[in-house]
């Protein structure tokens, strides 16, 4: 039996994951819905549906057309009355100074409104200073990716990269959160390279939280709403059992 939720909250002193692992207690879900599409009245009114069922919604922001911060304030205000975080899926992925601007600033200023970030580790121990320099005092979150779900990747095992988290002087018992992406019940890829696997090999593969796509949402334009909510419950439950 996996420890509860709320007792790995303690093992972290990081605002952003304390924060994740006690809405999976409070809900008790891992489901993440990433909510990858242009419009912003269709990704709120995705979000919307499935918010009962996350801990966590995570975006695109630079794929929204019609961006506008009023959307940044919906889309707060559906977080707090649904009680789930967002996780802006920027993999940031240059020297410090340059992300640390492109994390505060530009048009999205992503530090402002996402709980949780993510880089790709490659840069070095630079890129996690820039982002921290920003998002720690927001108390912000930022993963590291350390694999890719793609065909192919070059992405396969950096975390383990000395001075960035992993590493010799790290102990055996420290508590790492890791999120999962490329997961779908019943499709095994895209055309594009994407790879999915099932909730429960990626949960025997150690993911804490399942982040699920098109598998929720669906395609082009997307499953209608009531669809939509019955997807979402149907992994969440799924999820469950699995654990
Ligand atoms: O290795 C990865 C890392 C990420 S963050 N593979 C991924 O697919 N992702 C993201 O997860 C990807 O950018 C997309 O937003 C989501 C998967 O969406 P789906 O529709 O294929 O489930």
């Amino acid at each position: 039996m996996a420890k509860p939720y709320a007792e790995r909250a303690k093992n972290f002193s990081n605002v952003a994951a304390k924060s994740l692992l006690e809405v999976m207690e409070r809900k008790q879900t891992n489901l993440c819905v990433s909510v990858d599409v242009t419009k912003t009245a269709n990704l709120l009114r995705i979000v919307a549906a499935v918010a009962p069922f996350v801990c966590l919604i995570k975006t695109h922001v630079d794929v929204i057309e019609d961006f506008d911060p009023e959307f940044i304030d919906q889309l707060k205000s559906l977080s707090t009355e649904h009680d789930f975080l967002i996780f802006e899926d920027r993999k940031f992925a240059d020297i410090g100074n340059t992300v640390s601007l492109q994390y505060s600033s530009g048009i999205h200023k992503i530090a402002s409104w996402a709980h949780i970030t993510n880089a790709h580790p490659i840069p070095g121990p630079g890129i996690i200073e820039g982002l921290a320099s920003v998002g720690l005092p927001l108390d912000r979150g930022l993963l590291l990716l350390s694999e890719m779900s793609s065909t192919g990747t070059l992405a396969t095992g950096f975390i383990a990269m000395k001075g960035i988290s992993k590493d010799a002087d790290t102990p055996p018992d420290e508590d790492f959160l890791i999120l999962t992406p490329g997961v779908g019940l019943d499709v095994k890829g895209d055309a594009l390279g994407q790879q999915y696997r099932t909730p429960q090999e990626v949960i025997a593969a150690g993911a804490d939280v399942i982040i699920v796509g098109r598998g929720i949402y669906g395609k082009g334009e997307g499953y209608p709403t009531k669809e939509i909510v019955q997807q979402a419950e149907a992994y969440q439950q799924r999820l469950k059992q699995d654990a």
